[in-house]
């Protein structure tokens, strides 16, 4: 069975492969696809981001599509940056975004750091039908960037239950605890059914 993975982040396109191994799916990406195309989200909910984004690729490529929305959700921001995380402080690096954010917390105590990743994974057809899965890692925002691995936010978030931050944990053990994991698990319920009947 054919599946577009359909993200323009090169992080989370290598985390999706990962994510879905082992299933007897072709992957695509819009570059293999040679799809240039950017859609924007335009919603205040992940869920309409995501929907939004695979429905459109769905259409473009008249194949089954997986796209996600995901962010950072601060406490002391009020779950700021979320939905904008992507753009947040505009046109910067990922590591100037997380310094901006760690200028907003200045002085902030860990236990009013408290801040958690979600992601929400959209599958679409081209015949419109839909589908949507959600999953989410609790942690803290630390106080400097650490470690290497991962993108975006990942050196900053310090993941509670592995006592690192996420740039710190191995690709294959973010991959057991993201938010993007966690929703790719449910992902994969939806899918080895679908891979099982065509595969009859
Ligand atoms: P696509 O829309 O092309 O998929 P994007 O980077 O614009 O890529 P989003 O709109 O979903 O993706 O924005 C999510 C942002 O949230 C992303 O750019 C990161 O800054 C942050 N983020 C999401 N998942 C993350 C993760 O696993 N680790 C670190 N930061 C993450």
């Amino acid at each position: 069975m054919k599946l577009l993975i359909a993200t323009h982040n090169v992080g989370k396109k290598r985390e999706f492969a990962e994510l879905l191994a082992g299933l007897k799916l072709q992957l695509y990406t819009l570059d293999e696809l040679g799809i240039t195309t950017s859609i924007p989200e335009t919603s205040e909910s992940y869920i309409a981001n995501a929907l939004g984004k695979a429905q459109g690729y769905a259409n473009l490529a008249q194949l089954l599509t997986l796209a996600d929305d995901s962010g950072l959700e601060v406490d002391a921001l009020h779950g700021e940056p979320g939905v904008y995380s992507a753009r947040f402080g505009g046109a910067i690096s990922d590591a100037q975004r997380c310094e901006m954010l760690l200028q907003r917390l200045q002085g902030v105590p860990y236990e009013k750091r408290a801040a958690r990743f979600r992601c929400v994974i959209a599958l679409c057809w081209p015949d419109n039908r839909q589908q949507w899965v959600e999953g989410l890692c609790e942690g803290h925002i630390a106080t400097e960037m650490r470690g290497k691995n991962g993108f975006g936010y990942d050196p900053i978030f310090w993941v509670d239950e592995a006592g690192m931050t996420m740039a710190e944990l191995p690709a294959a053990a973010k991959n057991r605890i993201s938010h993007r994991a966690k929703a790719a698990q449910k992902a994969r319920a939806v899918l080895v059914p679908l891979i099982a009947r065509e595969c009859k």
